[in-house]
């Protein structure tokens, strides 16, 4: 059988891409919308409303019901699951479930009742944090006092100690809902959460995504002790041993087979971080090529020689699923700093380009600090957007000029950020829903003078978990999978337009002189 399912819960939606290895194409790409296509949630955006807008919340039985619909979606349209050999998949990162019983202890799903009924009562917790919120500052700093600082986190774990990480959050529910804590048996982050679903037991934690917590020592794969008692007590038996990435973490539980026909045994492989996944759905697990994802959040990443950490504290190295380390940098101010400006002046993404092209390259030394939400890199815990430059533009009647500016200044932090990261990109490699956009494509060439593609498909992350399912199952490597499914788009090559180089480098330096500004204000 030559079909192998990959899975992404990512913020907004959850999607399953089928490969086929013999045939080498893409036979199946389908995703259910949380806030379209499950309203009842009150997430149109994968997020609940909350009165603070540092606190981001999901309701993981949206995600438990989004696999339901998803898989009966597929199957009414005449899709065989029995096809499928093998399933990985990835989550958003970060984000954790509460479970009052580890699933290896619950009876089998039934195939009487939706999934998400049983699940139900297994939540400790109602809602699950997730990697928009930014509401554990305290925490960060309790967790960095009780072992030796900032850096010393950074220095065990990859990463400083990060709000949207998952051990801080752990600590918030700890001190702030006691009860629900002391409840919890089992901790999972999204992915391991979608894997045990699968599976019908607790799937362990995987090396890549568990970098992601403030709690895994990057040296030795395992749990840290100093970490996890300085996060909460007890908290070393709410989680399992984490595995690595090609590890087996069970096989398809009866419920899928008998609801929507997959094979019985199907092997279910350890999920993913969207991330990491999409590192191997982009075809660079080997260090030398530079990603950028445009989506929620934009971020950059790349494989590693070796687990260098960023000097600043903003970035972070996970594991990369094909073994090693890659880099990672989170800009929360994606798509999200798109839309506000787009949406302020009523435009929409062909208006949006077509206003790029009404600008010149350093936008006549217009600026924005681009803040609309809390900021990860750098780290800013209070929102703000400013603007510098002409008095209309600074006035916000400018919409060609506005537009510009939130494009170039995501590119110069971007570019400002990733310095850390090491090897010189030869070129950019872009990925999600916005990187279509030419004048996204334009702007980053220019900023930071380096030739930028576009992969043929979209989805790499669930693509990467396909791959990932794939190579697991043995008969393929990493090289033939990626000759087959892994394409630089041939439309889409856009070289840097050197006549820009000295403009860039003066917006740089004005750029980082206004940022290092607001940073000394807020630190
Ligand atoms: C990475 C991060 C985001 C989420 C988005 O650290 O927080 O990219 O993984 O799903």
């Amino acid at each position: 059988m030559p079909y192998f399912l990959g899975l992404d819960s990512s913020t907004q939606s959850l999607s399953a891409l089928v490969i086929d290895t013999d045939q080498k194409r893409v036979v199946l790409d389908q995703s259910v919308n949380f806030g379209r296509d499950l309203p009842a949630y009150g997430s149109p955006h994968g997020v609940l409303p909350n009165a603070d807008p540092r606190v981001c919340h999901s309701d993981p039985l949206m995600w438990v019901e989004a696999l339901d619909l998803l898989l009966s979606r597929v199957r009414e349209q005449g899709f065989d699951w029995s096809q499928v050999a093998a399933i990985s998949g990835a989550g958003q990162q970060h984000g954790s479930v509460f479970l009052n019983t580890p699933l290896s202890e619950v009876a089998p799903w039934s195939a009487a009742r939706t999934l998400a009924a049983q699940v139900r009562p297994l939540l400790a917790l109602p809602t699950s944090p997730m990697w928009m919120d930014s509401s554990t500052a305290a925490e960060c700093e309790e967790i960095a006092r009780a072992v030796g600082g900032r850096a010393r986190v950074l220095e065990l774990t990859g990463s400083g100690p990060i709000e949207r990480f998952t051990g801080p959050q752990i600590r918030k529910i700890y001190k702030t809902q006691p009860d629900a804590y002391r409840n919890t048996r089992e901790i999972h982050l999204v992915s391991s959460f979608m894997a045990s679903l699968l599976a019908g037991t607790s799937a362990p934690i995987e090396l890549g995504d568990g970098a992601g917590m403030n709690l895994l020592e990057l040296k030795t794969g395992n749990w840290n002790q100093a970490l996890l008692d300085a996060t909460a007590p007890g908290l070393a038996e709410k989680l399992r041993t984490p595995q690595p990435s090609r590890a087996q973490v069970g096989s398809i539980a009866p419920y899928f087979v008998e609801r929507y026909g997959f094979r019985a045994g199907t092997p279910i492989v350890a999920f993913s971080g969207d991330n990491p996944s999409s590192l191997v759905g982009m075809g660079a697990i080997a260090p030398g090529m530079r990603l950028i994802s445009l989506g929620t959040s934009d971020t950059v990443f790349a494989a590693m020689d070796g687990p260098r950490t960023d000097p600043h504290g903003y970035g972070h190295v996970f594991g990369n699923p094909a073994g090693g380390f890659m880099s990672l940098i989170c800009f929360t101010n994606g798509s999200l700093a798109r839309e506000q400006v787009a949406q302020r002046f009523g435009l929409d993404w062909t208006a949006f380009a077509a206003a790029v092209a009404q600008t010149r390259p350093g936008n006549q030394g217009n600026l924005m600090l681009p803040f609309f939400t809390t900021e990860t890199t750098p780290r800013l815990l209070e929102p703000g957007v400013e603007l510098f430059g002409s008095p209309e533009f600074v006035a916000w009647q400018r919409p060609a000029e506005a537009v510009r500016a939130v494009l170039e200044a995501q590119a110069l932090s971007m570019r400002r950020h990733s310095d850390w990261i090491g090897h010189a990109p030869r070129q950019l490699v872009l990925t999600g829903g916005a990187s279509r956009n030419a004048a996204i494509q334009r702007v980053i060439a220019d900023v930071f003078q380096t030739p930028v593609r576009l992969l043929q498909v979209a989805n790499a992350s669930a693509l990467g978990g396909a791959l990932r399912a794939a190579e697991a199952a043995g008969k393929l490597g990493w090289e033939e999978l990626f000759a087959s499914f892994v394409a630089l788009d041939p439309n889409v090559q856009v070289e840097p337009d050197r006549t820009t180089s000295a403009t860039y480098a003066t917006l740089s330096r004005a750029f980082d002189e206004k940022l290092d500004q607001r940073l000394s204000r807020t630190s």
